[in-house]
């Protein structure tokens, strides 16, 4: 198939030109490396290092035999994105190029206003090109499993019977989001929904966990075909953070209680999902949603086990309960349904430890390039508004 890649320079972007090129698509992608800026911009750097385009282009094409077409441009240039697209003529577009971070999106009006403008504009930019020059492509876009929130009931994919006054519907599931950032990824849920009903557009919208790792296979040795591992408040996420807290023997950084719970996936698991993803066309007209993680846990659960798995390595590593900077839910009930992907073929690789363990030896060599950006792992945005760092919890203040 045709791939067209919005956001390919990115985490999840990179690796999946790869995994798609390794099976065989044909890959194209855009990027206007703003994820690079950001990081620099909140005074982190990769954990990993990480090689310009060029670079990442040339070794592309050496390892897979094929070359990525890459244009550099933003979806809020419609004039550059309607001709990548009409010139393409993608099977699939999987849209991974909006700003990705809750912490972010919290800093303060602007870059709440930022972002949102960049993600909500940006995705509906795609909608339009697709009807435009290539209605009969499958959207596979990135949404957030965070839309949904924590409700105190099970989560469904995407749509739910509802019962009401003795009349019956089949309705979207209340979106309850917890950043700005969130929010952003509904309002696009709602636009594409719509453009589907309306255009006869079909789009999957992937309600997706959040993600860990260092590697996939399919890059193998070579550094060039590495993606970033970032580390900072904003676009580190939390395992990912952890790893780089072990490794410097830095006390891993959970917030509150840590009864928080999220469902999590390792990046080979993203990778394979969205490929199952693309391979499995909705309908003409379809707006479908799956959840996709593999596993749910507890953030204080998940201290415990890289704390396990690096005693194994060596490492003893202290775990500090910090004054939560987020206004969230530190004890709550959550039990999302995953079953769409595993229906179509999806086989969870389920070993967080071996994960983990890959992760710690990826990052040992990089203690240094940690070490120099360490002040970013304290995070002192604040939900309230008030920029404080967070301090330490006492132990015996935890229930
Ligand atoms: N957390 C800690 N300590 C840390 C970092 C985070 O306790 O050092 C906690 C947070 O308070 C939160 C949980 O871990 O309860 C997850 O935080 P995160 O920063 O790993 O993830 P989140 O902000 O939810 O966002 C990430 C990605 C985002 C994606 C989302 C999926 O950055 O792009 O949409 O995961 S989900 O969480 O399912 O909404």
């Amino acid at each position: 198939m045709r791939v067209f890649i919005a956001g390919i320079d990115g985490y999840l972007g990179w690796p999946l030109a790869q995994y798609l090129a390794a099976r065989g698509h044909e890959v194209a992608g855009a990027d206007k490396f703003l994820r690079r800026g950001w990081v620099e911009e909140v005074g982190g750097q990769s954990a990993l290092p990480i090689y310009s385009m060029d670079e990442r282009l040339q070794a592309f094409h050496e390892h897979f035999g094929m070359p990525v077409l890459f244009r550099e441009g933003d979806l809020l240039d419609y004039a550059f994105l309607r001709q990548f697209l009409a010139d393409f003529q993608p099977d699939a577009i999987v849209h991974l190029a909006e700003m990705p971070s809750a912490a972010y999106s919290m800093i303060d009006q602007s870059h709440a206003a930022f972002t949102q403008q960049n993600n909500v504009i940006g995705s509906m930019n795609v909608l339009w090109a697709m009807r435009e020059v290539c209605p009969t492509a499958h959207l596979v876009k990135l949404g957030t499993m965070g839309e949904y929130g924590t409700p105190n009931i099970d989560i469904p994919e995407g749509f739910f019977e509802v019962e009401f006054r003795g009349r019956k519907d089949y309705l979207p599931f209340p979106r309850q989001a917890g950043s700005f950032y969130h929010w952003s990824k509904v309002h696009d849920s709602n636009n594409i929904m719509f453009a589907c009903n309306l255009w006869g557009l079909r789009a999957t919208d992937i309600m997706q966990g959040v993600v860990f790792g260092t590697q996939i296979n399919e890059m193998g040795d070579d550094p060039r075909l590495c993606s970033r591992l970032d580390f900072d408040q904003c676009f580190g996420t939390v395992i990912n953070r952890f790893c780089c807290q072990a490794v410097i023997d830095h006390p891993l950084t959970v917030f509150g209680s840590g009864g928080q719970t999220r469902g999590f996936l390792p990046l080979r698991d993203s990778m394979q999902c969205l490929a199952i993803t693309i391979e499995n066309t909705p309908e003409q007209g379809e707006y479908r949603v799956f959840n996709q993680f593999e596993e749910c846990y507890s953030i204080a659960g998940l201290a415990e086990q890289v704390q396990q798995v690096s005693a194994e390595l060596g490492l003893h590593v202290q775990v500090n309960h910090l004054d939560n900077p987020r206004e969230e839910r530190e004890e709550h009930y959550y039990r999302p349904d995953r079953n769409h992907l595993i229906e179509l073929g999806y086989i969870p690789t389920s070993d967080l430890k071996a994960e983990l363990r890959t992760m710690l030896r990826d990052l040992m060599p990089q203690r240094e390039r940690i070490q120099a950006r360490s002040a970013v792992l304290i995070p002192d945005i604040r939900w309230n508004g008030q920029r404080e760092r967070s301090n330490i919890i006492d132990p015996a203040l935890i229930t």
